[in-house]
């Protein structure tokens, strides 16, 4: 079932309690400093404490992990890089291919497309409609494309996409162990991504999900990338805007598609619903399915780390 079964709104709804919609607002971009281009960051290796007690059943229990250095990408991969990617390989994204005729699936099924996040009506209460056509370069599949947001992160696409960039350019995608220490880059996890005067600093939900985003963070929907301060390894974004493909495998083992764990959050976490804008915390995702608030970074574990200061 999965991509293209009538699961997908149940597995949806379970495994995105945050999603999609709005493109990044212009006029907050122009104040974006970020890094450019494919800039890294060395994250130095360590021990820390993994999860949390639980805030959610699948977080816990802590645990002490430890992690070599590796070097990260300092943002969510944009839509610029990805269609470098494109470019040069003529690659094909899940969301773009024709799906397997599955018996009983809906006609708009058929069609390639991908799961877009819709705010919920009194007669559709469904947080999650397949859009045929949805795509990383639509990622609504309203026709709206990405023009303008080349700095914005890719979305729609898939956990063999991301590979697929990731093998294109020499790198990979971080495991659970790795993404969440560098999400915490040796801080204490807050419980809501909020400075000391209450103002957000990261990109996420504000006001009741899923009725109305406040967008008191200045975005109401995918933010380019660098709005907000790095951490202290110099990460941008690691919590909020989007979601992340980790390598990692989770779910129920009898699931009928292979599932993995996202991290991070996305522009849909809200503090009345999803609150998992925490290093953390985890989703669950079936991994042939993008959504428009998944997507990615890389690590790079073989260059040599900078010289000592
Ligand atoms: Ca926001």
């Amino acid at each position: 079932m999965g991509r293209h079964g009538p699961a997908l709104v149940i597995l949806c709804a379970a495994v995105a309690a945050c999603g999609d919609a709005a493109p990044a607002q212009d006029g907050a971009a122009s104040l974006c400093a970020g890094r450019d281009g494919d800039a890294m960051v060395w994250v130095p290796g360590g021990t820390f404490t993994m999860g949390e007690e639980p805030r959610y059943p699948e977080e816990g229990p802590p645990r002490e992990v430890t992690v070599a250095g590796f070097w990260m990408d300092a943002h969510e991969v944009t839509n610029d890089q990805f269609a470098a990617f494109v470019a040069a390989t003529g690659y094909v994204t899940m969301a773009e291919r024709a799906p397997p005729a599955l018996p009983g699936a809906p006609p708009a099924m058929l069609e390639p497309g991908s799961a877009v996040f819709r705010v919920p009506t009194r007669e559709d209460r469904s947080w999650w409609r397949w859009a045929p056509g949805a795509q990383w370069r639509d990622p609504a599949g309203d026709g709206a494309g990405i023009a303008g947001q080349g700095r914005a992160p890719v979305v729609q696409v898939a956990y063999e996409d991301a590979a697929a960039y990731a093998a294109w350019a020499g790198k990979a995608l971080p495991d659970e162990a790795q993404w969440e220490y560098a999400a915490r880059a040796g801080a204490q996890a807050l419980p809501e991504p909020v400075d000391d005067e209450g103002k957000p600093r990261a990109n996420y939900y504000q006001g009741a999900f899923p009725a109305r985003d406040l967008g008191t963070d200045g975005f109401t929907g995918r933010a380019p990338v660098g709005c907000f301060a790095a951490n202290a390894f110099g990460l941008h974004d690691m919590i909020g805007n989007v979601w992340e493909w980790t390598t990692t495998s989770g779910g129920r083992a009898d699931a009928s598609e292979p599932v993995g764990v996202i991290k991070g959050g996305s522009f849909l976490c809200a503090a009345n619903y999803c609150a998992r804008y925490r290093p953390a915390a985890r989703q669950f995702q079936e991994r042939t399915l993008g959504t428009d608030h998944i997507g990615f970074r890389l690590i790079d574990t073989r260059r040599p780390p900078p010289p000592a200061r």
